[in-house]
Parts: structure tokens; C-alpha cells; sequence
């Protein structure tokens, strides 16, 4: 029989709305939602196919029977794992209290039921993956506006000019942003890219500027200094909404367009073009705060000075620039039950810092990271327990090797995946949880100017003895006491539950797979935007109050990064378009399309090392040695190194990706405490390696 069934992709985590079709419980299509994406899917969405068929994942609850992973499993029932991780859970919270307990969930709209859980349970320790990923994208855009990194969506499709630093928006994607951006383009928008090598981005945009490695502060600095010498900004807006603006005029003066043009190393005038051009199409201008931007020491402050830049451009709230993104509020509709919003927050301390001893970072997920250091130290309280749902903290997080370590004083580990994550192969339990085709998800807000509500229904029956993660939630918190904040025991129920105060029934989103909250796009007006900035002063806040009272300055000097010594580099990274960090990397086609990552050298550096294109290099540091294939290039600077991030994985069972590669981040040893303290982000970015040729080159003949 065949079925037509709409859902959400689950091959990375932008969540695609997606249109399924099957026959007789195998899927026949994926592509995108024809009323949303136009049917556009991307290569790892079409790639979903063989990841449902693959046998090589978890097919049935495991619990660890050798040491930590030595990979030896016994095969359980779902009652005998639930009823071996809560005991444990029970053990702990007896002993040393629930906030002993962590979980750390990657981020999204389905977050909220695993929050649920360990409030529910009494510990206030849920996190994430965001230090290593938008923190200082977040706290920037926090310490301005008082809203997050969320808190804006970028209308690029009706933008005239798109500014990207480092962020690689057509191949580090999200499926509707690229044909924004290519919609954007086609009706004569500017596109100006800035990275330290080229990328797909940046061939298909107006002006590149190829910057020296970690110098993008001075350069978003040079550019506002142009822009107020050029008056190319918005008086009435700033007037109205921004406070300290003086004190960025005066702070900006040391630095001007020839200054930062020789830091980063590009030409003045093509830097006084580009501002010229924004004097032209402001506020139709994006700058966009970096998604990551790049981890340097000071991207805080790099992501900062790009939000500076959209104030100045007056952008907010105008079509073709930033704007905020409506919620159910704003259609005058209930938003959905949430499981965490039922539960009294928790009100001990948290666990990594985040609140007290850190004031002036974002409570919410905190920062994994520093539960490192509690586990060790054991200060302010032992952590003993970690659940971590779709999250693979080794392949996230450097140093794989120091966080085992600290992981050893823990009672238990366990990883709920679809996938054997590298983290999951050294738990004690992994609770397998069913893809996205064979399973439903908990109903989602999608916030934007048409916001809407949007669901996941299950395109085919489970292959393996897999569960959704709302039932595997379910089975924990009824061994553990705390089953009456999960009131269902089925979707339906479920869902029901959720939708009860919004007014809309589950039968709506047959239609298109979601439901559209307002016929036409909410825009608040303009001129009575006070409310909107939830700083403590209500404005835009050039000197940000939070960090005056933390004792950090919010305009930074500029300080110019290390430039490696002679034999060494920057070790830079990034996502390749056909793989989604690590846990792609094993998909039969996905790995066909590219099966390892290779090291990019510039050719100048390679010429001094011998090194030619294919070679194996020796990349190192602080004593870990690998061995990667070089890909020589003129189109990287100097100074760095590159890499798709994602490889090098050690899980046997894996047998595609079993040391195919090389991971960048066991290459960063030492560095899981190198963090940015004024933004919380990880300094993935400080990481220098030693490469040079390897010996198990064949040796070349010598020609006669
Ligand atoms: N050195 C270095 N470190 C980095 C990065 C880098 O480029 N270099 N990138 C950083 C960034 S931007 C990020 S976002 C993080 C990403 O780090 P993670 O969040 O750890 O990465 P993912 O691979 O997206 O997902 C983690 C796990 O989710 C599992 N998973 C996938 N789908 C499902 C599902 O449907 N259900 C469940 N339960 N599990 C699922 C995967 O199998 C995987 O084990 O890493 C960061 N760390
Ligand atoms: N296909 C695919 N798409 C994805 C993901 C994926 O895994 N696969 N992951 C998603 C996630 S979680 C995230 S966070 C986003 C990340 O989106 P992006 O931030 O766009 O991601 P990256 O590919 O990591 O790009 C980082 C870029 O920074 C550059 N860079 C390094 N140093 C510097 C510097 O000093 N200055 C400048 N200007 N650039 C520098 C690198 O060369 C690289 O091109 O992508 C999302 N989209
Ligand atoms: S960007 Fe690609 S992999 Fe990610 S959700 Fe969308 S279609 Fe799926
Ligand atoms: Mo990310």
C-alpha cells in the first residue's frame, strides 16, 4: 500500500519539514515540504534512506559488560535497561542528591521533555552542546539586546546585502536559508563573504575577502569606524533605541579602514567600496553575528561588533533585515503545554557555575564543559550520573581523552542515539532510539513572521527494537517516581496533551504537516519597539550593564592573534555540505559521497614542506600524532590548516567509518578548559599544529 506522510528530517539538526513517501513499509521518496521548501531536500535528507536500512546502529537496548569501551554489550530488554538505569538514577539521588544527576540534550523544540525529566527528577543541571558551537553568537547578541541568538530571524530573501563572516551558509546549510540566499542573489542582492579560505559561499558571492587567521574583530571594527566616518548609519534609530553610542565613536577612533585592512591583510579600498555600498543599501543590510563564528579568543567580541554593525544599519524590524520572530502570542493564540513548564524549577545551584559563580552567562543549558572541572573537583557538589540525548560529547568537545578521565569518577553513563556515538561506545547503557522515519516527535513551535505549529509522524514501522525518545522518557520517569509530569501513554494522548490549550486539533495538520498561526507575516511597528530589548535599561546597549557589573569591559581593545611559528599552523575546521558532524560519516551513501577528510594546505607552505597534493602529512599536537591526506591549495592563508570536522571515529562496529580520517578535535589536547570567558565559548580556534611529510609516502623514483 502506498502512503504519503508528512514530517520533519532528522539527518542533521535544522529539521526539515519534509513530505515521506512509502509502499509497503519501505520508503519509496523524501523531499522537502512542497508548501514550505518547494520540495527541496538536501543530499544528507536524501541520504535518510540508508540510514533507516543500515544495520550498522543499535538495534536493541545494551548494557556494558566489559570495561568502559572495551565494545563488549549484552543485548537487554527495554524492561531490563529501564529498570537498570533507574535503579542507578535511584541509587544516586539517594546518595548525593538529584542534582547529581546531568543531561545534556542537543538543543530544539524537542529539548522541552528532556528538560522535564531531570527537573522533574530535582536537578537543575540540563545542558548542551552550545559552547562549542553559538555561545558567543548567543551572549553577544544577549549582552546587546537582552534577547538571544534566536531572538532575530534574517529575512534574506528581500535583504540587498548579505554579510557573512565565516559563515558558510551554502554548504554549512539549512535547506530554506539557501534558497533564500539564492533567491536573494537572482533579484540582484549583494552577497560579501569573509573566511580564511574559500568555500562554496564565497564563489558565489560578489566580494571575498580571504582575512588572516582570527583578525575578524579588526576588521568588523575598521568597518564601523568607516561607517560613522561615512555617516553611513541610522541617526533616527540609534537616537531612539541605542544607549552609549558616544562611547563606541570615541572607542572606534584607533581604528581605522587602512589599520584593520593591513591586520587582516586585504586591500583598503576594496574595504571603503564595500561601505560605500552599505550607505547605498542599508537598512536592507545582514550582517550576520556568525553562527559560530570562528572560536577564537575573542569572537565574544567579534560576534558583538557584527550585531553593532545591524544597529547601525537600522535594520530591525524592516523587511530585508532582521526581524523578530512572532510566536502563537502574536496570532492571539495559546502557545503549546510544555512538560518543563509544568515542573517547579529546581532551586539549588547549578552544577558548572552558570548563575552564580558565572552571573553574566545564559542560565538556560549553561556550559557543558565546566562539569568537567565539578566532576573532578567535586565542587560545589559530586556529579555521578549523565544522560546525554542526542549528544556526542567526544566528538563535540576536545580532548576526548581528558573528558574520559573525568567521566571515570561517575556511577553512570548513558547515551541515548540513533547511532553508536563515540561518546555512547563508552557508556555504560545506550538506549537506541528509533529514526526519524520510524518514529513521531513531540509537536513543535516554529517561531517566525508566519509562525506555526509542526509535527513528526512516523513514515514507517521501527526495523529494530528501537523506541521514540517520548517513550523511552516515559519508561525512565515511571521507574523513577516522577511519571505523572509525562501524562500519556500514547502519541495520540500525547499530542492531545500538548495541542489542549491552543485550539488546534491534531486532524489540521493533515493538510500540509503543520499549521500555519496567522494568514498573513506579523511585523511590529517600528517606531514602538521599546519592550522588545529585554536589557535592564530597555535600550540597545553599546555598554552592556550585565557585563559592567561582572567587571568585563564591553568594547574590547584589540588585541592581534599569535601568528604560529615557523612549522606550525592553525588548525581551522568546518562541516562539508554531503555530512553532518560525526554521525553521518557511516551512512552507506553519505560515505560514498565522501568517505575522509583530507588536511587543506596552502601551496606555498606545502612547496617549503615537499608536500604535494594526496601526500600524507604528520599533523600533531601536544604529542597526538595523525596521519591525513594533503590537499594543497592556493584558496587557504598561510597560516592555517583546514579540515571537515566529523572523522577519524573509533567505534568498530562502524566499519565504513572506522578510522577514516582524522577528527579535529582529539588534535585540540588540553584544550577543554580554553574558553572565552566574557562569551563561553570553547576557543576551538587556538589549537596550533606541527605537520609535515610522512614516512609512509612512497618513495618517489627519481627521474633519469
Ligand atoms: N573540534 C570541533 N568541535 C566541534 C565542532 C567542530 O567543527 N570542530 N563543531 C561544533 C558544533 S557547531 C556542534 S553543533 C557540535 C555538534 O556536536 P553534537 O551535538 O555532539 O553532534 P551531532 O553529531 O549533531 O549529534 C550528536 C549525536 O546525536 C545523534 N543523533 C542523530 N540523530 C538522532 C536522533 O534522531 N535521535 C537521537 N537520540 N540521537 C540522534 C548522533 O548519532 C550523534 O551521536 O560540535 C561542536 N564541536
Ligand atoms: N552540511 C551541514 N550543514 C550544517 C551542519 C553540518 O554538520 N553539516 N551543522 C550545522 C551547525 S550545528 C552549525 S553550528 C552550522 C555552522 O555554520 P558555519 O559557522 O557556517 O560553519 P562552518 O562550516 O564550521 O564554517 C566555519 C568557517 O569558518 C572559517 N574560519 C576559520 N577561521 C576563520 C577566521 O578567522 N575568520 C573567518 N571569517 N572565518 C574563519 C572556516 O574556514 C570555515 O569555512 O552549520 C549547520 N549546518
Ligand atoms: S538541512 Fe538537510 S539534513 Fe538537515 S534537516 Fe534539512 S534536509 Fe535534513
Ligand atoms: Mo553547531
Amino acid at each position: 500500500m502506498k502512503k504519503s506522510v508528512w514530517s520533519m528530517c532528522g539527518m542533521c539538526t535544522v529539521r526539515c519539514p519534509i513530505r515521506v513517501e512509502t509502499e509497503n513499509d519501505e520508503v519509496t521518496w523524501i523531499e522537502g515540504n512542497p508548501h514550505l521548501l518547494g520540495g527541496a531536500l538536501c543530499a544528507k535528507g536524501s541520504a535518510g534512506i540508508s540510514l533507516l536500512n543500515d544495520p550498522e546502529r543499535p538495534q536493541q537496548p545494551l548494557i556494558r559488560k566489559g570495561g568502559r569501551g572495551a565494545g563488549r554489550w549484552d543485548k537487554v530488554s527495554w524492561d531490563t535497561a529501564f529498570d537498570y538505569v533507574a535503579e542507578k538514577l535511584n541509587k544516586i539521588v539517594d546518595r548525593y542528591g538529584p542534582e547529581s544527576v546531568m543531561m545534556s540534550c542537543r538543543g530544539g523544540p524537542f529539548a522541552d521533555i528532556v528538560k522535564a525529566f531531570i527537573h522533574g527528577l530535582g536537578s537543575p543541571n540540563f545542558t548542551n552542546h552550545d559552547s562549542a558551537c553559538g555561545r558567543n553568537a548567543h551572549h553577544a547578541s544577549l549582552s546587546l539586546y537582552g534577547v538571544g541568538r534566536t531572538g532575530f530571524a534574517y529575512d534574506i530573501k528581500k535583504t540587498r546585502h548579505l554579510v557573512l563572516f565565516g559563515r558558510n551558509i551554502l554548504a554549512s546549510l539549512r535547506v530554506a536559508e539557501v534558497n533564500q540566499v539564492l533567491d536573494m542573489l537572482d533579484a540582484g542582492g549583494r552577497l560579501t563573504y569573509v573566511d580564511v579560505r574559500q568555500t562554496m559561499t564565497g564563489i558565489k558571492a560578489n566580494r571575498f575577502f580571504q582575512v588572516r587567521p582570527g583578525t575578524d574583530y579588526a576588521l568588523a571594527l575598521g568597518i564601523i569606524h568607516e561607517v560613522i566616518r561615512e555617516k553611513a548609519y541610522d541617526q533616527e534609530f540609534i537616537d531612539r533605541y541605542v544607549s552609549d553610542f558616544d562611547a563606541l565613536v570615541a572607542f572606534v577612533e584607533q581604528y581605522d579602514i587602512d589599520w584593520a585592512a593591513r591586520e587582516c591583510g586585504v586591500k583598503a579600498e576594496r574595504l571603503r567600496e564595500f561601505v560605500r555600498e552599505l550607505a547605498i543599501d542599508r537598512p536592507q543590510v545582514v550582517f550576520h553575528p556568525g553562527w559560530m563564528t570562528s572560536r577564537y579568543r575573542d569572537s565574544f567580541y567579534s560576534s558583538r561588533a557584527l550585531h553593532i554593525l545591524n544597529v547601525l544599519m537600522g535594520n530591525i524590524e524592516v523587511e530585508g533585515g532582521q526581524i523578530f520572530p512572532k510566536g502563537p502570542g502574536d496570532c492571539g493564540v495559546k502557545g503549546l503545554r510544555s512538560f518543563d513548564g509544568q515542573i517547579p524549577k529546581p532551586t539549588v545551584k547549578r552544577g558548572d557555575g552558570v548563575g552564580w559563580k558565572y552571573s553574566h552567562f545564559d542560565k538556560g543549558p549553561g556550559l557543558f564543559h565546566l562539569f568537567y572541572d565539578t566532576m573532578v573537583t567535586e565542587d560545589p557538589y559530586p556529579i555521578k550520573g549523565l544522560i546525554c540525548v542526542r549528544h556526542d560529547p567526544f566528538s563535540c568537545f576536545p580532548d576526548p581523552a581528558a573528558q574520559k578521565e573525568a567521566l571515570d569518577k561517575l556511577d553512570l553513563l548513558v547515551a541515548v542515539d540513533t547511532h553508536y556515538s563515540e561518546f555512547g561506545w563508552y557508556c555504560d547503557v545506550i538506549l537506541p532510539e528509533s529514526t526519524y522515519l520510524e518514529r513521531d516527535s513531540i509537536i513543535a513551535t516554529q517561531k517566525g513572521t508566519k509562525p506555526r505549529f509542526i509535527c513528526r509522524n512516523p513514515a514507517v514501522a521501527p526495523r529494530y527494537d528501537t523506541k521514540s525518545l517520548s517513550e523511552i522518557i516515559k519508561g525512565l520517569a515511571d521507574r523513577v517516581g516522577i511519571g505523572h509530569y509525562f501524562p500519556y501513554n500514547s502519541t495520540e494522548e500525547l499530542q492531545a496533551w500538548q495541542l489542549e490549550p491552543t485550539g488546534v486539533r491534531i486532524e489540521d495538520f493533515a493538510e500540509k504537516g503543520f499549521v500555519e498561526l496567522t494568514k498573513e507575516p506579523i511585523m511590529y511597528d517600528r517606531q514602538k519597539l521599546d519592550g522588545k530589548f529585554k536589557t535592564p535599561s530597555g535600550k540597545i546597549e553599546i555598554i552592556s550593564q550585565k557585563l559592567t557589573e561582572a567587571g568585563l569591559p564591553s568594547l574590547k581593545p584589540y588585541e592581534s592573534p599569535e601568528k604560529p611559528p615557523k612549522g606550525k599552523f592553525r588548525l581551522v575546521f568546518g562541516r562539508s555540505p554531503v555530512h553532518a558532524h560525526g554521525h553521518t560519516i557511516n551512512n552507506p551513501l553519505l560515505h560514498e559521497l565522501m568517505p575522509e577528510n583530507t588536511l587543506w594546505v596552502n601551496r606555498r607552505a606545502a612547496a617549503r614542506m615537499g608536500v604535494k597534493e594526496g601526500d600524507w602529512v604528520e599533523v600533531s599536537s601536544n604529542g597526538m600524532v595523525n596521519t591525513i591526506k594533503a590537499h594543497v591549495t592556493d584558496f587557504i592563508h598561510p597560516e592555517a590548516v583546514y579540515m571537515v570536522h566529523g572523522f577519524g571515529r573509533q567505534v568498530p562496529l562502524q566499519t565504513r567509518s572506522y578510522h577514516a580520517g582524522v577528527g579535529d578535535q582529539k588534535l585540540m589536547t588540553g584544550m577543554l578548559a580554553a574558553m572565552d570567558p566574557v562569551g563561553g565559548g570553547l576557543c576551538l580556534c587556538e589549537c596550533l599544529v606541527t605537520v609535515k611529510r610522512s614516512s609512509k609516502n612512497p618513495k618517489r623514483m627519481v627521474e633519469l
